[in-house]
C-alpha cells in the first residue's frame, strides 16, 4: 500500500498532518460545529460501515447490488474489458471483487482514507485474483486528485459505488467530477452509484436503524478525533440523529450533546451545552435526470443508466 499523504489512519496519531489538524479545528471551532464525514473512517469506521451495509434499513448496499447481479453482462460489455480499474473509497474491495470475474481488468488500483483497513482487504484480493495487476493507495481523494505513476494511464474506468458521491454538496460534487474527468484521458469513462430521492419513512430508517450500528459508526467519529487531535469527547455524553432534510434533498447525520460539557483537545477546547449539535454528514439523493446533468456539466457523457424496479438507486456509466 502507497501512502499518498500522511494518512489520519496511521500512528504515530498525534496530528501526523497538519493540514487534518486544521481541517478538524476549523470545524469545532465554528459557530455550527462540524466534522467532515472522512473522519467517519478510521479502521474501526470502515468496519462499522460494512456492518451498516448488512442492515435490513440500509438498502443502497443490497439495491445496488442486486442491480449489479441483473445487469452485470451489460455493465461489462459497456465498460469494456482490459481497463485500469480505479476503485474510489474502495474499502473492503467486495464491490469490485465481484465484478473481476465480468470486468477483467487489466489493472486495479484501490483507493481508501483508511489505508490500514484498505491494505488488510487488498492482501486478501491478491491471493484470490494473483493474475490481475493491483495498486493500494492511501489517500484523501475528496479534495485533491492526482494519480501516481504506477497507475496505468490507459482506457481508466473510475468506479465509484454505493452513492458516496452523495456525501459531497452538489457543488463539490461537481469540482470532484472536473477532477476526475481531468485523469481521464481521451478514453476513460466513469460507473458510478447513486442514490435516488425516495420516501422520508424509508431514508429516515436507513440513516437510524433499530440496531444501532449506525449511531455507533457516527459517535465513532469523536473516538477517532480524539485520536487525532488529543482531544477528550466523552462518546458517551452525545447521541446520535440521522434523518432526511427534505427541503434540503439531503440526509443528515448529527451528533448532539446530552449535558452541558467542555472539550479540550491540543492547543484549544470548546464549550458545548446540551442540545449543541456536531453536523458530521450530509448523503445527498438525486434525481436521475440531475444527477445525469451533474455528470454532463462535469465533462462526462453519460451512455447508460441502470435502474432496479423501485428506481431507488441508479448505476451510470459516463464516458469521458
Ligand atoms: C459512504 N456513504 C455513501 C454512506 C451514505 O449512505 O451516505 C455513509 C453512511 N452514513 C450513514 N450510513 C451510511
Amino acid at each position: 500500500i502507497t501512502l499518498m499523504h500522511t494518512s489520519c489512519t496511521q500512528d504515530p496519531p498525534r496530528a501526523a498532518n497538519a493540514h487534518v489538524a486544521d481541517e478538524l479545528h476549523a470545524g469545532l471551532d465554528a459557530p455550527d460545529a462540524w466534522i467532515s464525514p472522512k473522519f467517519l473512517y478510521d479502521a474501526l469506521g470502515s468496519r462499522l460501515f460494512e456492518a451498516i451495509c448488512e442492515l435490513p434499513e440500509y438498502y443502497p448496499t443490497r439495491t445496488e447490488a442486486a442491480i449489479f447481479a441483473r445487469h452485470g453482462a451489460e455493465i461489462a460489455r459497456v465498460a469494456g474489458s482490459g481497463t485500469t480499474l480505479v476503485d474510489l473509497g474502495a474499502g473492503n474491495c467486495a464491490k469490485a471483487a465481484s465484478l473481476f470475474p465480468l470486468l477483467a481488468p487489466s489493472q486495479y488500483v484501490a483507493i481508501d482514507i483508511s489505508a490500514e483497513f484498505l491494505g488488510d482487504a487488498l492482501l486478501r484480493l491478491r491471493q484470490r485474483f494473483p493474475q490481475i495487476a493491483m495498486e493500494g493507495l492511501g489517500m484523501d481523494f475528496s479534495t485533491r486528485f492526482e494519480l501516481p505513476p504506477q497507475v496505468r494511464a490507459e482506457r481508466r474506468l473510475f468506479f465509484y459505488p454505493g452513492s458516496s458521491l452523495g456525501n459531497f454538496t452538489p457543488e463539490e460534487a461537481q469540482g470532484f467530477l472536473r477532477r476526475l474527468r481531468g485523469q481521464c484521458g481521451d478514453d476513460g469513462a466513469v460507473l458510478i452509484g447513486i442514490d435516488l430521492v425516495k420516501d422520508k419513512a424509508t431514508l429516515d430508517a436507513a440513516y437510524d436503524d433499530a440496531l444501532g450500528v449506525t449511531a455507533a459508526f457516527n459517535l465513532n467519529a469523536l473516538r477517532h478525533v480524539n485520536h487525532l487531535i488529543g482531544a477528550d469527547f466523552d462518546v458517551k455524553a452525545w447521541r446520535h440523529h440521522g434523518f432526511y432534510n427534505e427541503a434540503r434533498g439531503r440526509v443528515e447525520m448529527h451528533l448532539e450533546a446530552t449535558r452541558n460539557q467542555q472539550v479540550h483537545w491540543t492547543g484549544g477546547g470548546r464549550h458545548f451545552a446540551a442540545g449543541d449539535r456536531i453536523h458530521t454528514e450530509n448523503s445527498y439523493k438525486y434525481h436521475q435526470a440531475d444527477a445525469i446533468a451533474l455528470l454532463e456539466r462535469s465533462g462526462f457523457e453519460a451512455t447508460h443508466v441502470w435502474t432496479d424496479p423501485q428506481r431507488w438507486f441508479a448505476v451510470i456509466h459516463a464516458q469521458a
